[in-house]
């Protein structure tokens, strides 16, 4: 009885495994049975499984692979052979196969992120050359390490969030990419983020989820207080604990138009290899009028950090003239450049944007308040970069009135970024040609005592 029941058991287990996945186990891939005068090609059932060969194999080399078998090598001489990519094209003979034994080979070590699968084509002659099997396909898997580390796209991610955010949102996304196997946890790559920077009011204020996706997962950005965030980011292969890289993510906090202007901030660039500058000593002046000099006063300086930054200070430096000075003169001797400028200067303006107040040249008043100008009269278009203010002044014909626009047109131009045209409108025909005309308002201008009268109307009064 028992032994009935152990054959029983034998017959099941045989049933189980189909012959070919059996020949692989065995590393033997036999052809498959042709039908009688060999009109019809290998049958559609008969599914020869793929070889696996890891990559990154240690020699000794030629190493055995497989064997390749014919049935009717038990009554005659069976000579094999193999063609196509990787064996008689290129890369040619990085699989052989021995004449007459049917033992295939790889010759070298094999690189699965440069070629993950190579079809060979196997045949069977006799003595004579004759064909004795139908060619047989073989497909040869390289089968995948863990022998990549994950990239980041970039070293340094930007990205911008607007303070009073609502917790979920999304502030950035960071990418990375791993050659291994995407479908195997070689290649799966997992983020996290390390480090913080500060780490106000909260930490962590951010979380990175498995598409790197940067999203706000604490309330409380306030620009005042922290107007920029550095993250760690690091990816991760097997799913987030493997082979790992990190990159900087910079969470700029913006004010609630989208300004992201906390205080002047130097970018130091080397436009010949598009990198950041660390180290290179920035120094703000102001500048200031003084007789008939102008004198340079020292507000701040410092030195770059890694990623090229400078900030002069947390708040808007008190509107004027300043100029940054950039001492490159080491860092291109560093690069053993033989020809470069010592230093860079460079003037620029900070105007006014908060005073909006226009003097009248002869009333204590503003011109807001005599009603000369209102804000419904004043037409922007961000799009096409024009502005244009139509005023009125308070006596028709009035004789002031080409210093007021003039006076409007100054403050306009000072305060807006350099792309605005600045239109000023009068009804009054001859006041609106000399508006108009560039070359006269800056003839104008050249003028010191008209420009003192138009600074006059532009001051704060006390
Ligand atoms: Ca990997
Ligand atoms: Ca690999």
């Amino acid at each position: 009885m028992s032994f009935q029941l152990v054959f029983l058991l034998f017959l099941f287990l045989h049933e189980a495994y189909p012959e070919a996945q059996r020949s692989n186990e065995l590393h033997v891939v036999t052809f498959p049975p042709s039908s009688a005068a060999g009109l019809r090609r290998q049958k559609r059932d008969w599914v020869i499984p793929p070889i696996s060969v890891s990559e990154n194999e240690r020699g000794p080399f030629p190493k055995f692979v497989a064997q390749i078998k014919s049935n009717r090598a038990k009554e005659i001489t069976v000579y094999y052979s193999i063609t196509g990519p990787g064996a008689d094209a290129p890369p040619e003979g990085l699989f052989i196969i021995t004449k007459t034994g049917g033992e295939l080979y790889v010759t070298q070590s094999l690189d699965r992120e440069s070629q993950a699968q190579y079809i060979l084509t196997s045949h069977a002659v006799d003595i004579n050359g004759k064909t004795v099997e139908d060619p047989m396909e073989i497909i040869i898997k390289v089968t995948d390490q863990n022998d990549n580390r994950p990239k980041f796209s970039m070293n340094t991610f930007l990205g911008r969030i607007s303070e009073g955010s609502a917790v979920g949102s999304v502030v950035m996304k960071v990418t990375a990419t791993d050659k291994d196997d995407p479908t195997m946890d070689n290649g799966a790559i997992g983020y996290s983020i390390l480090n913080q920077e500060p780490q106000e009011p909260h930490s962590p204020m951010f979380s990175i989820n498995k598409s790197g996706t940067i999203s706000l997962v604490a309330a409380g950005l306030t620009r005042e207080k922290v107007g920029e965030y550095k993250l760690i980011v690091q990816a991760a292969d097997m799913d987030g604990n493997g082979l790992s890289t990190t990159a900087t993510a910079v969470i700029t906090i913006t004010d609630k138009n989208g300004h992201a202007f906390a205080g002047l901030l130097v970018r130091a660039v080397d436009t010949t290899k598009g990198i950041p500058v660390s180290n290179l000593r920035i120094t703000v002046f102001k500048l200031e009028d003084s007789g008939n000099e102008l004198k340079r006063r020292e507000t701040s300086t410092g030195l770059t950090s890694a990623n090229g930054h400078f900030e002069m200070s947390n708040s808007l430096p008190s509107p004027g003239e300043y100029m940054v000075r950039l001492e490159s003169g080491a860092y291109w001797k560093q690069q053993e450049k033989d020809f470069f400028h010592l230093y860079v200067e460079s003037t620029f303006t900070v105007a006014d944007s908060h005073q909006r107040t226009i003097n009248d040249p002869e009333h204590p008043l503003s011109l807001e308040e005599l009603n000369v100008v209102e804000q419904v009269r004043v037409r922007v278009n961000d799009n096409d970069s024009t502005v244009s203010v139509e005023f009125t002044p308070t006596i028709p014909h009035c004789s002031m009135a080409t210093l007021i626009g003039l006076s409007i047109k100054v403050k306009l131009l000072r305060s807006l970024p350099e792309r605005f045209k600045v239109g000023v409108l009068f009804n009054f025909l001859s006041v609106n040609k000399q508006l108009g005309d560039k070359e006269r308002v800056a003839a104008a201008l050249e003028n010191s005592h008209l420009l003192e009268v138009v600074n006059q109307c532009l001051s704060a009064r006390t």
